[in-house]
């Protein structure tokens, strides 16, 4: 995971001078009690252009998942799942209004927060983003899509392993980290709609003949929570 803070100080060093720059801890609470996990603080506000990394405070897993989100935000706003102290995942903010997140391990223990860019949303300003119910969502609807195809014949051949198939264009790559924004097309098996995404890549993943533009084909792998690496990747015309 050394990766990521490669990620993160290549981040920073592109940030202008006047934004600013905060962090908030994923933290087990080693008493238990009744705050076993939370985010540290769990209510932030900063301004546009600001940007707020995510830092595991100890050996454990969590992750970031933003839930409900400015409108105008139009990708899906999630770190890959961190195990490491130290384990960090950045992201800048530029549309103004509230947003929710949550740690997908422990959404139910409690461990969510806040962040409110510039000034709180009203009612009616937000939408959700959940990749969980998302694909719940649309696999109920492709079970019903085609009564005549016999059971399991629509499935992919990767799917039962867990793997999906997509497609997208690339939005940036960072091949030192391993790291591929993408901005991917419509993915039924997964329920997910048309957004940009950033993408861990194994380690098998060749990044270095790739830039912004490219359109792709890809094979996910689920590696824990609802985070998935590209364990392929190719061109596509
Ligand atoms: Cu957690």
């Amino acid at each position: 995971m050394r990766k990521l803070i490669l990620t993160t100080a290549l981040m920073l060093a592109a940030t202008p001078a006047f934004a600013k720059d905060y962090t908030i801890k994923e933290v087990t609470n080693e008493n238990g009690g009744s705050k076993p996990y939370y985010f540290s603080p769990d209510k932030l506000t900063v301004q546009p252009g600001d940007t707020v990394t995510f830092e595991n405070a100890q050996e454990d897993m969590h992750d970031v998942m933003f839930v409900n989100v400015p409108k105008a935000v139009d990708e899906m706003i999630m770190s890959p799942m961190m195990e490491k102290k130290g384990d960090k995942f950045s992201y800048k903010f530029t549309i103004p209004g509230t947003y929710q997140f949550h740690c997908h391990p422990h959404e139910e223990l409690g461990m969510k927060g806040t962040i409110i860019v510039g000034k709180a949303s009203k009612p009616g300003e937000t939408k959700e983003m959940n990749h969980h119910e998302m694909g719940e969502k649309a696999e109920g609807a492709s079970h019903g899509h085609d009564g005549t195809e016999a059971p399991g014949h629509d499935s992919k051949k990767a799917s039962a392993a867990g793997q999906a198939q997509g497609t997208g264009k690339v939005v940036s790559v960072d091949a030192a980290s391993s790291t591929i924004k993408l901005e991917h097309d419509p993915n039924k098996s997964l329920g997910w709609p048309k957004m940009k995404m950033l993408f861990t890549a194994d380690k098998s993943v060749d990044l270095s003949g790739y830039k912004q533009g490219d359109p792709v084909s890809f094979t996910l792998k689920p590696v824990g929570g609802d985070d998935y690496a590209i364990i392929e990747l190719k061109k596509s015309k």
